[in-house]
């Protein structure tokens, strides 16, 4: 059968599944665009190709697939970048197609040419320039099983145009993807597992820690198995969060910079450390040098190149944490901790005094207010999307989640303007779910002509804008280590009202705790995408991220919220 390069994608897309691509035409990828409607598979039109990147990244985290992109050469290539380096760094698979000038055109400078796979070689897992049509539909084959298998990750095809206009009898590729030098399973070594068994069984503080391969994995049950039979606390990073109850009650919640305290002080004071999928990040260890000094550390990790990077790991195993949580479920024995437990309880008791939604400085709103309030009424089921900055570190600390895949940030990059284009993918995905967007009045604007999209796609978001008038989290390090000194952080914002407005949305503003309320309830009663605007306290107390560990500073040496004298409840239960 006759074939266009064009019609192949579209195959070949079908033949993975793809019911969605996000994107933007052009005149480099026009020809592929045409017989698009020929293979039903749906097409979302984003008004900023960092959103298209952005949407395929919160559909894959929201469903376990693959999300796929699609744009034109030079600028709309180039628009993609930073969705793509935002997946490479949280390890999410999308697979973004671009197109690119005629191969004879290549390198003399052609209109909207760019070398994409030049930009983006160290921001993509893997990428292609195809400069054979009869190369493309194995292309594409690999580039989707690259993208999900293994570490996954973002991959970055590059289609020229004469590449999709070629016909050729095509016949689709039936054999299996082989490609030499590429691993992605490992086995288990049932050395290891055993060594694991007894170390968590002689371990009298022990403590596990969750990451998102917890997630990605689809290991969530098999920890929270593990978890009770041992009695082990378990502490979530930010891209953990959901691969363990946060209110269960061997939680011990987020670790790091804006972790519990609980959580830090059990980490540096533990005898083992159990790290299932997680990378030691800096925000996570604090002070490398004094980072849980009492503890050996097992650290399980897909792949081998984590595995001592950062955190020397007596006993490295590069596995699936599926698979090896699959084989070590049956040498778990019961344990009894209730020295160690009794311990944790004491720290998160001393965190119930300080929380800030008991000791309020002033009559202001506040974003953990605001936060608490969507958990509450939506019985923290919602699906979450947050943004960047200090929007994220609440939403973090006070949207309990449950289920994996429930509460999706841009952890590594750390992208403002990741969440409404996001939340677009991930609506798309669970269409059914209730999606809250989550962001600050900074990051908002970065995207937030993608409100458009979300009109245009009927898709009923929630979008709660948390406004406290700065880029906030900056002003924070501002007010605590650049002597208050808050330079190019204060911002002069539109009517955030009428901006809903003109994009058709309905929107409220909530200024008082009681308002914030109400706009909630109501805006869980509209059917259609809306908005609300939270007038959050900006400075002080109120305004800052507690605990934080300074940058060099050891988890233990967390600043905390100070237990304030008076204290004035506004009726919030937990
Ligand atoms: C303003 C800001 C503040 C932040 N503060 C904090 C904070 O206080 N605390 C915090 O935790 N984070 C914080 N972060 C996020 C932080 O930067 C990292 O993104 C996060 O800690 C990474 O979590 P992770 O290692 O679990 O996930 P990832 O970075 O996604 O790493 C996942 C790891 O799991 C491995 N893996 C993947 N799949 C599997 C599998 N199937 N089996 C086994 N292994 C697998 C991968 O190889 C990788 O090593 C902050 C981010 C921002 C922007
Ligand atoms: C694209 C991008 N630019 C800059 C930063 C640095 N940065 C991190 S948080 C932050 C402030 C975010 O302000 P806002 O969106 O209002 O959120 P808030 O912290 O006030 O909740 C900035 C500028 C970033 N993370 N991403
Ligand atoms: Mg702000």
């Amino acid at each position: 059968m006759k074939r266009t390069g064009a019609q192949i994608v579209w195959e070949m897309l079908q033949r993975e599944s793809v019911d969605v691509v996000f994107g933007m035409p052009g005149g480099s990828i026009m020809t592929t665009y045409h017989p698009r409607q020929e293979y039903g598979v749906r097409h979302v039109l984003v008004r900023h190709e960092q959103g298209a990147a952005h949407a395929a990244d919160g559909y894959a985290r929201a469903s376990g697939r693959v999300g796929v992109a699609l744009t034109t050469s030079g600028p709309g290539a180039t628009n993609l970048t930073t969705g793509i380096a935002t997946a490479m760094m949280d390890s999410i698979p999308i697979v973004c197609i671009t197109g690119q000038v005629r191969t004879s055109s290549i390198g003399s400078d052609a209109f909207q040419e760019a070398d994409i796979t030049g930009i983006t070689l160290p921001i993509t897992k893997h990428n292609y320039l195809v400069t054979d049509v009869r190369d493309l539909a194995r292309t594409i084959r690999e580039a989707f099983y690259i993208a999900s298998t293994g570490r996954p990750g973002p991959v970055l095809i590059d289609l020229p145009v004469d590449v999709q206009m070629a016909a050729i009898d095509f016949e689709p590729p039936h054999d299996e993807v082989n490609l030499p030098g590429y691993s992605s399973t490992w086995p288990v070594d049932p050395d290891s597992v055993e060594r694991i068994a007894s170390a968590l069984a002689g371990a009298e503080r022990p403590v596990i820690l969750a990451g998102h391969g917890v997630v990605l994995s689809g290991a969530a049950h098999l920890l929270r198995t593990i978890a009770e039979t041992a009695e082990l606390p378990v502490a979530t990073t930010l891209l953990g969060k959901g691969s363990f109850p946060d209110r269960h009650p061997l939680a011990l919640g987020m670790m790091g910079m804006h972790g519990t305290a609980a959580a830090n002080y059990a980490i540096q004071e533990a005898d083992l450390l159990l790290a299932l999928g997680m990378r030691f990040d800096d925000r996570v260890t604090g002070c490398l040098a004094r980072y849980a000094p009492r503890a050996r550390k097992i650290h399980v990790d897909l792949d081998p190149a984590e595995i001592c990077k950062n955190v020397h790991a007596d006993l490295g195993v590069v596995a699936d944490v599926r698979d090896l949580l699959e084989q070590i479920t049956p040498l778990i024995s019961r344990s009894d901790r209730a020295a160690w437990i009794e311990r944790i309880a004491v720290w998160k008791s001393d965190a119930a005094e300080r929380e800030i939604l008991s000791h309020l400085d002033s009559d202001a709103l506040t974003a953990p207010e605001a936060l608490h309030a969507i958990w509450r009424q939506t019985n923290g089921e919602a699906l979450v999307v947050t943004d960047v900055g200090q929007n994220q570190m609440w939403a973090a600390q006070y949207y309990a989640s449950s289920q994996p895949r429930s509460f999706l940030s841009s952890g590594g990059l750390g992208t403002m303007g990741f969440a409404l284009p996001a939340a677009i993918g991930a609506q798309i995905a669970r269409p059914s779910d209730e999606v809250w967007v989550i962001a600050g009045d900074g990051g908002f604007q970065m995207n937030v002509q993608e409100l458009a999209t979300v009109v245009q796609e009927d898709l009923p978001l929630r979008v709660a804008v948390l406004n406290n008038g700065y880029l906030g989290m900056v002003r924070q390090w501002q007010e605590q280590f650049y002597d208050k000194r808050y330079e190019s952080t204060k911002l002069v914002n539109p009517d955030f009202m009428r901006l809903a407005e003109a994009y058709g949305l309905e929107a409220w503003r909530g200024t008082t705790a009681d308002d914030a309320r109400e706009a909630i309830s109501q805006a869980r009663t509209c059917r259609s995408a809306c908005l609300i605007e939270f007038i959050v306290a900006d400075e002080g107390e109120d305004g800052n991220v507690y605990p934080m560990v300074p940058a060099g500073a050891a988890l233990h040496e967390m600043m905390q919220r100070p237990i304030a004298i008076g204290t004035r409840e506004r009726g919030w239960s937990s």
